[in-house]
């Protein structure tokens, strides 16, 4: 028997959870995010996820990326503002930049965190030391989910934390098989997200987000279209530029999954599922905010 509730995210949903833009907003209305991306061969990780968090209407973003980088990611982006980060080798965060990163996060409200940053000992401590000893919401991904080395660490923090695995990192994350997973997602996704006090999206063709209370919410938007390198870093941009504008960890994580699913939908009717990339989601983006709307 189920001890648990189960919702299908829809359309009403997730028009009454986004919030109406006052008239009288300014930038300072809609946050200040910190993303943490991007490594030698993964520049494009780190532009898709900024790009992402702007198109969902984040009010100030900062892209923080290994200094080496740096040149070539002020050249791809025009609205967000970049810092160059420490580096151990070039193109690859040092253990030392957390120092940087905390002072960097003083004057922000969310830290988004992984993509295409590299799993090594260095990202593991940076990630390691942010989760124990910041207190600002996270959205942790991709490489960031790799290097997590104590999960109990998550349980202890005073912020709203959400991950976004998919099954490979999930199963690698709890060092269960991927078939585990891919058979019991819900349980596994449910008592994840309850024991570590996580809101937790496990992605997927049906995504699924589990809550710390214990609710699931699952997802039915999204096409093959999706299954192309990159089109996670996009959801880590859309969930955290949703975060950052003060929706709660739940809504964000909603809104954002749905909305991910219907801009590859609206897009794949006119590029079809072979041709879509993860950049036509960020440009069919404003496509789906209408439609729900
Ligand atoms: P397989 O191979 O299908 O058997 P990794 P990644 C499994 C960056 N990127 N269901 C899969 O299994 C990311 O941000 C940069 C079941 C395999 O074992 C990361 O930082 C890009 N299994 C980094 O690359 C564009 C599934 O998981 C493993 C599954 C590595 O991320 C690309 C693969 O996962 C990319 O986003 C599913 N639905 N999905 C750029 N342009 O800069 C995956 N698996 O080893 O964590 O590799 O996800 O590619
Ligand atoms: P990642 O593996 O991190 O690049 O994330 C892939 C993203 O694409 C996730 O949001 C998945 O839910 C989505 N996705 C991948 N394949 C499919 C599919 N066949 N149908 C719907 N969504 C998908
Ligand atoms: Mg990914």
């Amino acid at each position: 028997k189920q001890d648990f509730k189960i919702d299908l995210i829809t359309s009403e949903l997730v028009n009454k959870l986004l919030p109406i833009r006052a008239a009288d907003s300014h930038k300072g209305s809609y946050g200040k995010l910190l993303l943490v991306a991007g490594s030698t061969g993964m520049t494009g990780a780190a532009t898709l996820a900024t790009q992402a968090s702007l198109r969902i209407g984040a009010g100030l973003v900062t892209l923080g990326t290994p200094r080496s980088l740096n040149p070539i990611l002020e050249n791809k982006l025009t609205e967000a503002m970049t810092y160059p980060l420490g580096e151990s080798k070039e193109g690859v965060l040092s253990r030392e930049s957390v120092i940087e990163i905390k002072r960097l996060l003083n004057d922000r409200d969310v830290l988004a965190i992984g993509p295409g940053l590299t799993a090594n000992d260095e990202i593991s401590y940076i990630l390691n030391h942010l989760l124990e000893k910041t207190d600002k919401p996270m959205v942790v991904d991709a490489d960031g989910l790799n290097v997590i080395s104590d999960l109990n660490i998550l349980k202890g923090r005073g912020a709203p934390t959400i991950l976004t695995p998919h099954p490979g990192e999930l199963s690698r994350l709890i060092n269960k098989s991927i078939e585990i997973i891919r058979d019991n997602p819900i349980e596994v996704a449910k008592n994840f997200a309850r024991d570590y006090n996580v809101t937790l999206v496990l992605k997927g063709a049906r995504t699924i987000i589990a809550t710390p209370q214990g609710q699931i919410y699952i997802n039915h938007t999204g096409n093959s279209g999706l299954a192309t390198g990159g089109s996670g870093d996009v959801l880590t941009g859309l969930i955290s530029g949703l975060l950052v504008q003060g929706i709660d960890e739940v809504s964000a994580t909603i809104i954002g999954v749905y909305l991910h699913g219907l801009a590859a939908d609206l897009a794949a009717e006119d590029l079809t599922e072979y041709s879509l990339l993860p950049s036509d989601i960020i440009d069919y983006l404003p496509q789906s905010l209408k439609a729900v709307r």
